[in-house]
C-alpha cells in the first residue's frame, strides 16, 4: 500500500489508544504516548500508527505527502461537544452591565441574554446566519477542532428553530469540519408564553419536534434547565418527547442554580450533562452510575465571573467521563478558543494535561455518539488530526491565550497549514 500522508519523527504523538468507549476515573490519564511517533494515511483513513519507522507493507511514493513531526505534538483532531455556534448579532453591550454587577439570569429575565440574540437571528437571513456560523467554524478549525456539535435555541419559534438547523446542516455538507446537530427549542421562554411556559412546551414537542425530525436535522435535544427557565418537570417531558422522535438526550444542567439537573440526566438517562457547576453530590454520584457524560464548559464560569467552577476532581474520583468545550455562543461564553478553555480546565479545575487531552477527544467524542469513528488516533479511523506546534502537551496549556496549531488534517486532507485554513 502507498500512502497518501506520513507524519514521522513526531516528538508525541497522543493517540488515545483503547476501546472506543468514555474514559473514566484514572483511565483519564492513559493518553497512548509514543515518542518518536510515526504514522500513516490513506484515502482519509490511519492506516498505521506505531514508533520510528513504517512497516514494509506500507510504502511511500513521490505523491505521498511526508510531514516532519519533529518538536510537534499531534493529537486526534478536537472534538467540540457543546457549541451554540449559528446565531446572529453580539452582545458586547452586556459587558458593561455586567461590570456593574448584573448578573447573567437578571439580565435574561429583563428580557436581554438570550432574548437578544433570538432578536438578531430572526432578524438575520440565512446567509447571514451561514456566513457568521462558517466564519467561527473556520477559527474553530485552526484551533484543532474537527467535529463541532452546534446548537439550535435562537427561534423559540419553529420557523427560526428550522433555519438556525439546516445553516448548521448546509455547513457540514460544505466545510472541512463536522457539524453534528443539536436541537434546543426549549432555550428560553418566548416572551409572550411567560405566564404559560406548559404551552411552549407543547409547542416544543408537538410542533417543532415533528418537523426537526422530518427533515433529519439533528441528533439530539437539549433543554436549558435553570432556575427561572425550564423546571425539571417540563425538561423530562420534553427529553421524553424526543426520545419518540429519535433523539438523544442532552442538557444544560445545574449551570447557575443546583436545580437537579444532574439527578435528571442520570434519570432520563441522557448521553452527556452540560455545566455542572452546581451539582450535588448525588447528582454525581447518580451520573457515574449511569455513564452519563460530565460535560465541563470552564469559560462559562471564567466569563460570567461566577468564581466557581464544575468540581471535576470529585467527578472524575466518582468515574464520571469527564468532557470539555468551548460552549462558543455570543452571552456567557464568546470564544471558539478550545485550547484556552484547556487551560481553564487544567488550572481552575485541577485537571492534569492528560485528564484535559482525554476531555477534548475521545470523551467528547463519545458525547456526541462518533466514538466508532474519532476520537482516538487508531487503524481504520478517520484521519482527523491536530499538529500542535509544541514539544508535548503541557506546553499547550502552560502557554496559555494563543494558538498552538500548525497544522490541521481532516479526513486525510491538509485544511490548516501554518495556523491557517487552506483549500477551504
Ligand atoms: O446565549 O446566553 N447558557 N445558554 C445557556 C446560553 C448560556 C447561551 C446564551
Ligand atoms: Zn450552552
Amino acid at each position: 500500500m502507498i500512502a497518501d500522508i506520513v507524519v514521522k519523527n513526531i516528538s508525541q504523538l497522543i493517540t488515545l489508544e483503547g476501546e472506543n468507549r468514555p474514559r473514566v476515573g484514572k483511565e483519564m490519564m492513559e493518553i497512548g504516548l509514543i515518542e518518536n511517533g510515526i504514522l500513516a494515511i490513506k484515502d482519509g483513513v490511519i492506516k498505521y500508527v506505531g514508533q520510528g519507522e513504517l512497516p514494509s507493507n506500507i510504502q511511500m511514493d513521490n505523491d505521498t505527502q511526508i510531514i516532519d513531526g519533529k518538536g510537534k505534538t499531534v493529537t486526534p483532531g478536537l472534538v467540540d461537544p457543546h457549541t451554540h455556534l449559528v446565531h446572529g448579532g453580539s452582545r458586547e453591550n452586556e459587558l458593561d452591565m455586567k461590570l456593574k454587577g448584573a448578573k447573567y439570569l437578571d439580565i435574561l429575565k429583563a428580557g436581554g441574554g438570550i432574548h437578544s440574540t433570538v432578536k438578531s437571528t430572526k432578524g438575520a437571513s440565512f446567509e447571514e446566519l451561514y456566513k457568521k456560523a462558517e466564519k467561527s467554524l473556520n477559527t474553530m478549525l485552526e484551533f484543532g477542532m474537527t467535529t463541532v456539535e452546534a446548537k439550535s435555541g435562537y427561534g423559540l419559534d419553529t420557523e427560526t428553530e428550522l433555519k438556525q438547523l439546516r445553516v448548521a446542516k448546509k455547513l457540514n455538507e460544505n466545510h472541512p469540519a463536522d457539524i453534528v446537530s443539536t436541537f434546543l427549542g426549549a432555550h428560553a421562554i418566548p416572551t409572550e408564553y411567560k405566564g404559560n411556559v406548559d404551552e411552549f412546551v407543547d409547542i416544543v414537542v408537538n410542533d417543532m419536534m415533528p418537523k426537526v425530525q422530518e427533515e433529519k436535522l439533528a441528533d439530539f435535544c437539549d433543554v436549558f434547565c435553570e432556575e427561572g427557565v425550564f423546571t425539571v418537570e417540563q425538561t423530562k417531558k420534553i427529553l421524553n418527547a424526543a426520545k419518540k422522535y429519535g433523539m438523544k438526550s442532552k442538557l444544560h444542567a445545574d449551570e447557575i442554580e443546583p436545580l437537579g439537573g444532574a439527578e435528571l440526566s442520570a434519570d432520563v438517562e441522557a448521553i452527556s450533562a452540560d455545566h455542572l457547576v452546581a451539582a450535588s453530590e448525588k447528582g454525581m454520584e447518580m451520573m457515574a452510575e449511569k455513564g452519563v457524560i460530565a460535560d465541563l464548559l470552564p469559560g462559562t464560569s471564567f466569563n460570567l465571573g461566577m468564581g466557581k467552577f464544575a468540581n471535576a476532581r470529585r467527578m472524575i474520583e466518582l468515574g464520571v467521563p469527564v468532557a470539555l468545550s468551548t460552549d462558543y455562543n455570543p452571552g456567557s461564553c464568546p470564544t471558539e478558543n478550545i485550547q484556552f478553555i484547556m487551560t481553564l480546565a487544567s488550572l481552575r479545575m485541577k485537571m492534569t494535561p492528560e485528564e484535559v487531552i482525554t476531555a477534548v477527544t475521545i470523551n467528547s467524542a463519545c458525547s456526541i455518539g462518533r466514538q466508532e469513528e474519532i476520537g482516538s488516533i487508531a487503524v481504520g479511523k478517520k484521519a482527523d488530526l491536530a499538529i500542535f506546534d509544541s514539544p508535548n502537551i503541557s506546553y499547550i496549556i502552560y502557554h496559555f491565550g494563543i494558538n498552538h496549531i500548525d497544522k490541521v488534517i481532516k479526513n486525510g486532507q491538509l485544511v490548516v497549514d501554518n495556523g491557517k485554513i487552506i483549500n477551504v
